[in-house]
């Protein structure tokens, strides 16, 4: 079961820049960064609010470490903004299985590591309105360990 917003995934240029903004216009910390070389990025998770389940909402600020890489080429063609929203779960397994079976690409056909140590997998935008979805499982120490 999908039981929050885990995260907003705003693709930009310029990390450091990007993490002023949102600190200088509205007072939002970093809580966490970190380099995923799988996934071509280099990130900043703003925390913005625990949720009910447990869990927490974040802003995610990404920065491409190569062209090539998913972010890199969304911002060539795109330029900064929105690049995915990322529910989050506690059995990124099952629910992405469940959504498989309704039609919908998921992308990896095994979770992978995302930030914090979370397990994540995505589902096509071409399947979802336009949208990049992701799917999380939090790791039980991502509200403390950053
Ligand atoms: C591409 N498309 C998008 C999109 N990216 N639409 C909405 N939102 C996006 N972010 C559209 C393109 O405009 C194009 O549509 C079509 O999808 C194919 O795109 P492409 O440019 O040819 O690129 P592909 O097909 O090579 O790759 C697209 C795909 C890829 C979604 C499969 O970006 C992917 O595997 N993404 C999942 C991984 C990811 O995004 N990692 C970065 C965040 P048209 O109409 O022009 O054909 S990592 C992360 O977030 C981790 C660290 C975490 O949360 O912990």
């Amino acid at each position: 079961m999908l039981t929050r917003i885990d995260h907003i995934g705003i693709a930009c240029f310029d990390l450091d820049k990007t993490v002023e903004f949102y600190r200088a216009t509205y007072g939002f910390e970093v809580f966490h960064t970190e380099v995923n070389e799988e996934q071509g990025v280099r990130e900043a998770m703003l925390k913005i609010n625990e949720t009910s389940d447990g869990g927490a909402s974040y802003l995610q600020l990404l920065e491409p470490t190569r062209e090539d890489s998913a972010v890199g080429k969304w911002l060539a063609k795109n330029g900064e903004g929105v690049h995915h929203i990322a529910f989050g779960t506690a059995d990124v397994d099952g629910d992405s299985e469940a959504i498989r079976d309704k039609g919908v690409r998921v992308l990896y056909d095994q979770p992978r590591t995302g930030s914090m140590g979370s397990r994540i997998t995505f589902l096509h935008p071409k399947d979802c309105h336009g949208v990049l979805t992701e799917l999380v499982t939090a790791a039980p120490s991502a509200a403390t360990d950053h």
